[in-house]
């Protein structure tokens, strides 16, 4: 029998003792520093993931290990059955950050988009008065929000629901950047307290609505008091070149320009992934009094929800995307990659689009999801020193740390492009 490399060892050893709810692409690595990744071989790649936008500041960026290390050798984990010197401190600076009166502290995003929901069907029976139980959200097609029992339950992936039921109800489903269904839907039902979105739709393969889509729909849940809920998760904390997809505008200290008029306050606010600076789980739920207010002792939590790491560690992955002004880079060298990409996509016979904004971007593959080769062109993009996923078949989306340089930016396109060149026929 030959023996395994010891890339195939490790992979052997998940398949064998772990769970296979993933397939992931066959690297192992070991290193991870700025926008590199290193495998256990030594050998070096471009990390185009960013773990799906969770290390926007870069892998073990040193002001995070920094804060990491010196919290963990003083306070971990109080709980929240007492307080401690850091909860109140975080809570401040991310509120006043993001320009909303206060936050609920989680860990997942899943857990910030459950909170969501509970917050706003609390808000629809409590102030809204809808009747017990009647509370409905409306959801996007294709949206993904976490894996949790209630958040596949509003699904459109049934690979992602089947044989998970019985399904928690209380969801419509409209088309995504669609505002007449959004209108219908609000007209015709009164019992609805929210409506929850992503603004851009990152699985489903980084789909953008509209320029004005947001606006208008926050226009529309005004008049029929309805709460907007964006979730930023992936999108948020410069990822798509201002401090928020929603909103852009220096109002809530988006940090770069973008349209006044795109400007859009969401009522609740989910952020997750990057507030961690890839190195803890951390997620909030942002909105204003009138809202969070409705949520009492002992009515939801979580025991390490607000952690003093969690805290230390999010209040300095903020100050670092202000202080390296990872927003503004993400909007310009995002510009430079879809520029780029389109000149080499005009004359591709495999590519046929590309989409997204400022560092969240993806191509779509001409063929077929089934046998697509996104699959076989990620392989080689690992082989050329480039580490990338396809979502949904023949999506490949491009996800680098927001601190990625111009130089570094160069030398990806030149890998992708050469890359892409390979399977020209
Ligand atoms: C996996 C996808 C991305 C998210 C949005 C909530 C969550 C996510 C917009 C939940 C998480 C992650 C989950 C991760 C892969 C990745 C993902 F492929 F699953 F769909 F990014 F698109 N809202 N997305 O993107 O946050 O509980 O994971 O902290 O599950 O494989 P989480």
């Amino acid at each position: 029998m030959p023996t395994l490399t010891q890339i195939e060892n490790f992979i052997e050893l998940e398949y064998k003792s772990g769970a296979h709810d993933y397939h992931p692409i066959p690297v192992v690595i070991e290193k991870g520093e700025g926008v590199y990744l290193w495998d256990i071989e030594g050998k070096k790649y471009y990390d185009f993931l960013s773990a799906y936008s969770a290390v926007s500041q870069g892998h073990c960026h040193p002001r995070l290990i920094k804060t990491l290390h010196d919290q963990s050798n003083k306070l971990t984990l109080t709980s929240r059955a007492f307080h401690n010197n850091k909860l109140g401190v975080y809570m401040k600076a991310i509120t006043e950050y993001f320009g909303f009166e206060r936050v609920l502290p989680m860990n997942t995003g899943a857990e910030g988009v459950e909170t969501a929901i509970k917050i706003a069907r609390k808000w629809g029976y409590t102030s809204k008065k809808i009747p017990p139980n009647k509370a409905k959200l409306i959801v996007c097609k294709n949206n993904f929000h976490g894996r949790t029992t209630t958040i596949i339950s509003f699904s459109s992936d049934e690979g992602s629901k089947e044989n998970f039921g019985p399904h928690t109800p209380g969801f419509i489903e409209i088309p995504y950047n669609d505002l007449e269904s959004l209108e219908s839907e609000l007209k015709k039902n009164s019992n609805i307290a929210g409506f929850l979105i992503e603004p851009i739709q990152g699985e489903a393969g980084v789909n953008t609505p509209d320029e004005f889509f947001l606006k208008k729909a926050k226009a529309l849940c005004s008049l029929y008091n309805v709460l907007l809920i964006a979730d930023e998760i992936q999108t948020g904390i410069g990822r798509t070149g201002s401090l928020l997809a929603v909103c852009g505008s220096c109002k809530c200290k988006g940090h770069c320009e973008r349209k006044e008029d795109t400007y859009v306050r969401p009522d609740i606010l989910i952020l997750g992934k990057a507030l961690g600076g890839g190195i803890y789980p951390v997620s909030a739920v942002l909105c204003d009094s009138k809202i969070m207010d409705v949520i009492q002792p002992g009515q939801h939590g979580s025991t390490f929800g607000g952690n003093p790491i969690a805290c230390a560690v999010a209040i300095e992955a903020l100050e670092i995307i202000k202080d390296e002004k990872l927003a503004q880079n993400a909007r310009k060298l995002g510009i430079h990659f879809k520029e780029s990409l389109k000149k080499y996509i005009k004359k591709s016979k495999i590519v046929k689009s590309i989409r997204g904004r400022g560092l969240l971007n993806a191509i779509v593959i001409n063929n077929n999801n089934e046998n697509s080769i996104a699959w076989d062109i990620c392989l080689k993009f690992r082989d050329n020193g480039l580490l990338a996923k396809p979502t949904h078949g023949n999506i490949i989306r491009f996800a680098p740390p927001l601190i990625i340089s111009k130089p570094q930016m160069d030398d990806c396109i030149s890998i992708i492009i050469n890359t892409l060149k390979f399977f020209e026929k």
